[in-house]
């Protein structure tokens, strides 16, 4: 266990004790501030007089969210590292760059993207999602290229999967994605003005049938070094699209292990219908529709890369060209699955979202209601529906509110 976890005031002696920090920062004259917002960990922006910024963060021995009552190792600071510098690697404008490691007491030194926002931050906020998430699906695809053995080869790919086993991250996936909110578990909990609809989650059969089998997925593909949590909270971003000074970067990548890329695509899906509903429970019918439609061009993109990429694929002797078509089917097949896992989880599990969480009562009913059944859509009915039936189904419930 760590038993030397870092404070406002021990900040300073860190940043002197690593060789790699060395000129980044002025240790001597420096604002720090704890931000840490997330479930897991402790996280230290430093600034100094110059304006220079660092971000520190380090594992706790602990579910921050839950407290010492769920203890955890630290190991996750390791996991993050790798899946940073790997994906850092294949696309360095859309990923956090990952400074320095700590390994003994498991802080990684980040850079200071301070002058972005958390989209989801923004997205609460009813600022601007236009260009946000394209880069991600080109991210996404760059992953599963550069990780799979589309580049390192069958042998390579299979030694690196076994490297990186993230066991106890995806026991909490597990859990509060796919078992607790179809089966049950203390943790859950909603509003007493969604109780019954949460209660006929469970008794579903053939939806909680769905979830199991995208649990059956998410246990057993091994596709690529999924980042594992990429949802509007693992976002940065900073200006829009026409704006030249648009920056979207991925970050919070302790999740990280070699699994189905669809679940990197159904997670940000489950999470921008959050925003999508959020927007429709508030009355902003055209902008909710409009994020919706993000989902679409988050594939889109992420379409066009992989096939730009499939192009130099190291195997082509063994994977042709129809290969990819039938492959992508699956992708699809998966991300509408976890999309919808995703979305029922962020309203009845333990780690819910800030969209539908800070609504009032009655536009809290209302995004919920939108959220599990197009999540239901999406786990039940997705080897059948297309983009643009999601889209008028999401319409039709989005316009459809009478009080
Ligand atoms: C106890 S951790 C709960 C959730 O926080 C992370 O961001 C993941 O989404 C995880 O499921
Ligand atoms: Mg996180």
């Amino acid at each position: 266990m760590t038993t030397d976890m870092l404070n406002l005031t021990t900040v300073s002696d860190y940043i002197r004790s690593r060789p790699a920090l060395q000129g980044l920062i002025d240790p001597e004259n420096l604002d720090v501030a704890e931000v840490g917002d997330g479930n897991l960990n402790l996280v230290f922006v430093c600034r100094d007089s110059a304006g220079r910024g660092l971000v520190l963060k380090q594992s706790l021995p602990y579910v921050r969210l839950v407290g010492p009552e769920w203890p955890m190792t630290e190991d996750r600071a390791a996991r993050e590292a790798t899946a940073l510098s790997v994906h850092g690697s294949l696309a360095p404008e859309l990923v956090c760059r990952l400074i320095d490691y700590d390994n003994e007491r498991h802080v990684l030194a980040l850079e200071d993207l301070t002058d972005h926002e958390v989209l989801r931050s923004r997205l609460n906020n009813g600022s601007s999602h236009r260009g946000a998430f394209a880069p991600m699906g080109r991210l996404i695809a760059r992953v599963l290229a550069g990780t799979s053995w589309m580049s390192l080869g069958e042998e390579a790919f299979r030694l690196q999967a076994g490297a990186t086993i993230n066991s106890e991250l995806c026991r909490i996936s597990e859990d509060l994605v796919f078992t607790e909110p179809f089966l049950g578990g203390s943790r859950n909990s909603v509003r007493a003005s969604v109780e019954d609809r949460a209660d006929a989650l469970q008794s579903d059969t053939e939806l909680v049938a769905s979830a199991m089998r995208m649990k059956r997925r998410f246990l057993s593909v091994q596709e690529a070094l999924v980042h594992g949590d990429l949802h509007t909270g693992s976002m940065f971003v900073r200006g829009q699209d026409a704006d030249d000074n648009l920056s979207v970067k991925a970050f919070d990548s302790e999740f990280a292990f070699y699994g189905p890329i669809g679940f990197d695509l159904g997670l940000l899906w489950g999470n921008i219908l959050a925003a999508a509903a959020r927007a429709a429970a508030l009355g902003e019918e055209d902008r909710a529709a409009s994020l919706f439609s993000e989902i679409e061009i988050t594939w889109d993109a992420f379409d066009a890369e992989i096939r730009t990429l499939w192009a130099s694929r190291v195997n082509p002797e063994l994977y042709a060209d129809s290969f990819l078509e039938s492959w992508l089917k699956d992708i699809l097949d998966d991300a509408w699955g976890f999309a919808g896992a995703e979305a029922a989880r962020r309203v009845v599990g333990l780690a819910k979202v800030s969209d539908v969480e800070s609504l009032a009562d009655a536009d809290y009913v209302y995004a919920v209601t939108i959220m599990l059944s197009m999540g239901r859509s999406w786990l039940v009915e997705r080897s059948t529906r297309d983009f643009d039936s999601y889209q008028r189904e999401f319409l039709a419930a989005a316009t459809a509110r009478t009080v």
